[in-house]
């Protein structure tokens, strides 16, 4: 690893362990290594002619729900064939660190894998401190009702599945164009206003709210750090930003 990204991990790491309450932003470069394509892949196959930002809006289920109950249900059977890797594991184990030292180590993810809810188990971490603030793949929502539910057919006998309620089922993601639920939007206000250390792991940065709480915690008086394979949208703005991938570097910069 180059000389300054050493120092860069020597100070990261000081600041991990004099903070006592943390947040963690991640995004699909988390996933990336598990063989997840991250949100700015270009897609292939079938998909190779879409772009996910066309794909995940209420106007494209309302122009052709088959070919996006499609595009999810596959993406969800990949996420289901696909484990959480060294660096959800790392995150996991410093949540669970913390914890013993009556810290607090909170993650909100942009991934609608569920990766960091598998680690979590894995390792026996609290789950109720990760919050998936733009839904799941895991999840499909009745259209009529609003009911959830996890209970799927393996493979779906049609697109999209009709639900017990009447309605259709659609994946339980927030579309762009459709807001966060307000609980994560609560859990994500309160604690960036409230931490001393936020961390942001493996996005672009590029989709709001979610890319705007880093400022919310700078403005708060907290360090900004972040961990990325290439230079994101903000990375100018952290105040400490490591280049490198996730599975790499989390295990060395986080206690466990
Ligand atoms: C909303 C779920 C309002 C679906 C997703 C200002 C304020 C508020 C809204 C807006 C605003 N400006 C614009 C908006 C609208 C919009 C938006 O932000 N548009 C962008 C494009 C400009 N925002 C919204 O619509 C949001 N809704 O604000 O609603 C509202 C209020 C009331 C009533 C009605 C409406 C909703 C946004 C959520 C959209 N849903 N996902 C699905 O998955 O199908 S977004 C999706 O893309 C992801 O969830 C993620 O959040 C996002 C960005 O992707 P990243 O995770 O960053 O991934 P990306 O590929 O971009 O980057 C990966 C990075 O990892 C790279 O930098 C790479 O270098 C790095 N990397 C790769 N490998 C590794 C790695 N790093 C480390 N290690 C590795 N191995």
């Amino acid at each position: 690893m180059p000389v300054q990204e050493q120092i860069n991990l020597t100070r990261a790491r000081a600041w991990i362990e004099e903070s006592t309450r943390v947040v963690i932003l991640t995004g699909a470069g988390i996933s990336a290594e598990s063989g997840i394509p991250t949100f700015r892949d270009a897609m292939d196959g079938l998909w190779a002619r879409y772009s996910a930002e066309e794909l995940a809006t209420p106007e494209a289920w309302q122009r052709d729900p088959a070919l996006v109950s499609k595009w999810y249900e596959e993406r969800r059977r990949k996420v289901l064939n696909c484990a959480p890797n060294a660096g959800h594991l790392a995150i996991a184990r410093y949540q669970n660190w913390a914890k013993e030292q009556g810290r607090e180590v909170i993650v909100l993810t942009q991934n609608v894998d569920g990766l960091h809810f598998r680690a979590a188990k894995q390792v026996n971490a609290p789950e109720d401190a990760i919050i998936e603030v733009h839904g799941s793949l895991l999840r499909w929502r009745c259209t009529r009702t609003g009911n959830e539910t996890t209970d799927l057919p393996e493979p779906f006998e049609r697109h999209p599945l009709p639900s017990k309620f009447g309605g259709f089922l659609r994946p339980g993601v927030v579309w762009f164009g459709e807001a966060l639920p307000e609980d994560a939007v609560q859990r994500a206000d309160v604690s960036t206003r409230n931490c001393d250390l936020f961390i942001s792991i493996g996005t672009s940065g590029l989709v709001y709210p979610a890319a705007g709480w880093v400022f919310e915690a700078q403005r708060h008086g907290a360090k900004t750090l972040e961990v990325n394979r290439d230079p994101s949208q903000h990375s100018s703005e952290f105040d400490l930003s490591i280049r490198g991938m996730a599975g790499e570097v989390l295990p060395s910069l986080l206690p466990s």
